[in-house]
């Protein structure tokens, strides 16, 4: 398992920081975000440490669609057919967190585009 220094993600799959954690899986693990923008709102993180999603896609294919797979999971755990998968990528988009994280976004009505 590879983990970056003063990384808030790395340290959550650590169990060094709390979290209320969803599910978990071998290289996985979905806890809830701190800030729900949504009442199901799950972050489904990779517990080896790359930036952003681009990065964890070229590192780790595997890791990457199992992302997409635990939070189907969970919505499916949480009772949602309709939910919103988000990959922020880049500080200009919302990024605030450098470990690549998929949002999990459901139980609302949602429009689009996104703000
Ligand atoms: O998403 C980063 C997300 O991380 C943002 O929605 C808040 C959330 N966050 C920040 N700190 C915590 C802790 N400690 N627990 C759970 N969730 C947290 P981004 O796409 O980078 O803006």
């Amino acid at each position: 398992m590879t983990a970056a220094d003063d990384c808030l993600f790395c340290k959550i799959v650590a169990g060094e920081i709390p979290a209320e954690v969803v599910h978990v899986t071998e290289s996985a693990v979905a806890f809830r975000d701190i800030n729900a923008q949504a009442p199901t709102h799950v972050l489904v993180v990779p517990r080896d440490h790359y930036a952003n999603a681009v990065e964890l896609a070229e590192g780790d294919p595997a890791a990457t669609a199992e992302l997409v797979r635990v939070a189907a999971a969970v919505a499916t755990a949480e009772g949602h057919d309709d939910y919103r998968l988000v990959f922020n990528t880049g500080p200009g988009v919302g990024q605030t967190v450098f470990h690549a994280h998929l949002h999990l976004l459901a139980g609302r009505p949602m429009t689009w585009p996104p703000g």
